[in-house]
């Protein structure tokens, strides 16, 4: 397949101002009509090229007269030889959306059709230039049949609609904003809409609608409530004012991505928009509102600046995350926001930073675009932005926001264009900083305070490395902003403010002066850059920070890196001196002033997967093992504890607060403490609480309880659950995952059998992941030494692949993390991958990331 490389940019040949489509929808064969006004951009001999992807044309008109010999099929491509600059192109071609498996383009769900064309699946839908910097007006035609089809939505406004013989009727919708295809969208189907209304701050009215089956109206409750919050806040924080006078919100069962920022008419996968108590955790709950925010914001980063081209993809996308995070932390704790998506970074994009398929935010080259919808575009991509912010400071990045917003409205831009408007509004220089979005890998930082013996003065050296990434050998020294403050080894009070340092060289020395005390450094406080810290602070530091540090991030930070080096020390030596965590979980969990929240997160063991990060060999057994013994240890020895943890933080009735959502975060963390404690009662306080439980939060915080212990409770709970919510797909998923997830048992024969199960389906990709995707991040089992989990893993990417690559290619990333791993699953691993890439007709997705796994 061809490489795309982002040195080969060069502006459309041809632009489209105009496009009128027109729809004839009908689930088996739907006939869709484009005409396009094409005008030449600049001076050349160029013909016309439309991209297609599996269509053929019917028939092809320029200027009014069908021609029958004067255009060719290029590949996929539609290719007109024109000899004016302006023209009005025609073509028609015939759809068959119940049969499109891929979910791009224009697909049937649920009884709906619906469409996703981001990155690449306007193509699928009509002959078009399908590439972000082509910005035309949509006007959209749909037709259908009425009963089956009573709502018909499009982007921009409704103008005109009615009946047609024969049990039809149409509507015509009309974006007044330029776009590009990729935030095209319509829906059509039988759907009910949560109404409401907003009114902006220069006092327009906007009517929003929420549109489901009927009967999940009553969970659109918080989506609706997330959406008005984001639509003030974005006018409040970054002086955005939504602009159409409609702004529609879809639920779909079938979706590729989280959901979809389609101007005007956003589509989501249903998960990100439905909850009630008895069927939503209080996580999904935090995601509704993220990813409703995220896609709002959208609006203005992401469509009304656009990206030129798909190696900008993080101009949007880390942007918008960067955006989202902030309104979440705005809405509840920033400091638990901030824990959990440093975790998330953590988990998703270290691992990707260090592995084969690392890439800088603003990759080079790709093969399938797709497979760039990573967690280094987006969350790394976001906190490249966050230490923008913090390096210029509030006032300039907002100037800076500002300038790019009113300098591209209406561009496509680059992030290079965000860059220098962050230096225009601000005069700084970000020479080095651009270093950020050109160099893949995570800094590597390491710090050392020397307190001077005659006191009142200590040197802070700090180094760092950036390491190799395919592609990239050697790096250049990144600014790394660290805030950094001393805390008196007595009084636990800062010494002096807090200063921030940009560590801009390979190697740097700052002084500290003035100092009353001994000093204790926190530093990298709120996770001001995202590297990998290596500090000589003993474990009686990491133990006093833990206990002291006003930064709560930091706090929390210290306690992981606590529990990270005696865990490390497990593994290295086969002993676990667990004292020094064991004291420090005592004093977090006795510690009157933290919230509930906070001690939920602090007192959490790394994961198996991170410990494993920081490893050269990976010998799964042996983390499981090391973690599995300081995790019970820390049960029994403050048994005590948690029962009186787990007592005061009985369930009241539900109610969605942050010190609410903090009990029972903390609540099902001690029931699971209280699991391994050797407390022969743990399993009928768990199925109690499940019994008992008013909200699923407390239902699957103690079906996961069971589900990761051995006891005779563990299968009756299981069962019962599946009974209580066969109905659900939502929630089915969560009962396949906690499976997938056990830590207990025979996890991968129990997996083999759910693939088998009959709500099983790799055709829907919420449930695949639910399954699937879970399993594969479950290292214990994943990585069973039988090479069973591999099997399994590589026997799925083989069957989805050929339903819908973009699916069955985000399943690589696990098998393609090998050359971390012990001999033996090395060689199983890479036999999967083997066996996956010699398969006949393997799709571009799969080829580019196994390819590159094994290169
Ligand atoms: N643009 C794809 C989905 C999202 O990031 O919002
Ligand atoms: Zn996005």
């Amino acid at each position: 397949p061809a490489i795309i490389r982002r040195e080969d940019y060069r502006a459309p040949d041809w632009l489209v101002p105009e496009i009128a489509l027109d729809f004839r929808l009908d689930p088996a064969a739907t006939r869709v009509t484009a005409r396009l006004t094409v005008r030449r951009n600049g001076v050349h001999t160029h013909p016309l090229r439309l991209d297609g992807d599996e269509i053929a044309p019917l028939s092809v008109s320029v200027d009014g007269e069908e021609l029958h010999d004067a255009w060719r099929m290029d590949g996929p491509a539609l290719v007109i030889d024109l000899a004016g600059d302006d023209h009005l192109i025609e073509t028609e071609v015939q759809l068959s959306p119940e049969t499109n498996s891929k979910l791009m383009g224009l697909y049937a769900s649920g009884g709906l059709l619906c469409t996703q064309c981001e990155a690449e699946g306007f193509r699928r839908i009509t002959f078009f230039p399908d590439r972000p910097d082509v910005l035309s007006r949509y006007t959209v035609r749909m037709e259908a049949d009425q009963a089956a089809f009573p709502v018909l939505l499009s982007n921009g406004d409704h103008v005109d609609g009615g009946e047609l013989a024969g049990g039809r009727h149409y509507a015509l919708w009309r974006d007044p904003f330029l776009k590009p295809c990729y935030l095209f969208a319509l829906v059509a189907g039988d759907l009910a809409a949560n109404r409401d209304s907003f009114t902006t701050m220069s006092g327009r009215n906007i009517d929003l609608g929420i549109w489901v089956r009927s009967a999940d109206l009553p969970r659109t409750e918080h989506a609706m409530d997330a959406l008005k919050a984001s639509m003030a806040w974005d006018e409040r924080t970054y002086g955005r004012e939504y602009d159409l006078a409609v702004f529609n919100i879809v639920a779909v069962d079938d979706f590729n991505f989280g959901a979809m920022e389609n101007k005007g008419l956003n589509i989501f996968n249903s998960r990100y928009i439905l909850a009630d108590p008895e069927t939503a955790t209080d996580g999904d709950y935090d995601a509704i509102a993220g990813v409703v925010a995220h896609e709002y914001f959208h609006n203005w980063s992401g469509n009304r600046v656009t990206c030129r081209d798909w190696f900008q993809l993080s101009l949007k996308e880390g942007f918008t995350v960067f955006r989202d995070q902030q309104f979440s932390a705005d809405q509840g704790s920033a400091a638990v926001k901030r824990i959990e998506d440093v975790r998330a970074l953590r988990a998703a994009q270290f691992p990707e930073d260090a592995g084969p398929l690392a890439h800088p935010i603003r990759p080079e080259s790709y093969i399938e675009i797709t497979n760039f919808y990573t967690a280094t575009i987006y969350n790394k991509g976001a906190e490249i932005i966050r230490m923008l912010k913090l390096i210029l400071g509030e006032e300039a990045f907002r100037a800076g926001t500002d300038l790019y917003f009113e300098r591209h409205d209406g561009q496509a831009a680059t992030c290079e264009d965000f860059v220098t408007a962050m230096e225009d509004a601000s005069g700084a220089d970000l020479t080095h900083f651009r270093r950020w979005y050109a160099q893949a890998g995570t800094p590597r930082v390491k710090a050392s305070l020397i307190a001077e013996p005659t006191g009142g003065r200590a040197r802070l050296t700090l180094s760092q490395t950036v390491p190799p990434t395919p592609g990239q050998d050697t790096k250049q020294p990144m600014p790394i902003p660290l805030r950094v403050a001393l805390l008196g080894a007595q009084s636990g009070k800062p010494l002096g403010p807090e200063r921030l340092i940009v560590l801009d060289e390979a190697e740097s020395e700052v002084l500290f002066d003035g100092l009353s005390e001994a000093p204790v450094l926190s530093i990298n406080r709120g996770f001001s850059a995202p590297i990998c810290l290596e500090t000589d602070r003993s474990a009686a530091d990491l133990a006093f920070l833990s206990a002291h540090d006003p930064d709560p991030f930091a706090r929390y930070e210290a306690m992981q890196q606590l529990m990270l080096d005696t865990l490390l020390a497990g593994v290295r030596t086969g002993t676990v001196e667990s004292e020094s965590v064991v004291k420090a979980v005592r004093n977090t969990l006795t510690d009157p002033g933290l919230d509930a929240a906070f001690v939920g997160e602090a007192v959490l063991l790394p994961s198996e997967a991170f410990i494993a990060e920081q490893l050269d060999e990976i010998d799964p057994d042996a983390i499981a093992e090391v973690r599995e013994s300081l995790r019970r240890t820390l049960g029994t020895e403050l048994a005590d504890l948690w029962q009186e943890i787990y007592a005061r933080n009985r369930a009241n009735r539900y109610e969605y607060t942050p010190s609410a959502k903090g009990s029972r975060r903390l609540r099902s963390v001690a029931l699971g403490y209280i699991a391994v404690s050797g407390d022969e009662d743990w399993a009928s306080l768990a199925l109690t609480q499940y019994r008992d439980a008013d909200n699923m939060t407390d239902t699957i915080g103690a079906l996961g309880v069971l589900t990761n212990n051995a006891a005779p409770e563990r299968e009756q709970a299981l069962a019962d659950f599946y009974e209580r919510y066969r109905a659900d797909p939502l929630v089915i998923d969560k009962w396949f995952t906690t499976q997938a997830l056990a830590s207990h048992g025979d996890t991968v024969g129990t997996v083999e059998a759910l693939a088998t199960h009959p709500d099983f389906t790799i055709a829907n990709p919420n449930r695949l992941r639910s399954l699937v995707g879970a399993f594969a991040v479950n290292q214990r089992a994943f990585h069973d030494p039988s090479g069973r989990g591999y099997r399994f893993v590589a026997d799925m990417v083989l069957a989805v692949d050929k339903l819908n690559p973009q699916a069955a290619a985000r399943l690589i990333p696990s098998l393609g993390r090998w050359r971390k791993f012990e001999p033996k699953r090395q060689a199983l691993m890479q036999a999967e991958l083997r066996r996956i890439l010699d398969a006949p007709g393997l799709s571009k997705d799969v080829f580019e990331q196994v390819s590159k796994s094994l290169g």
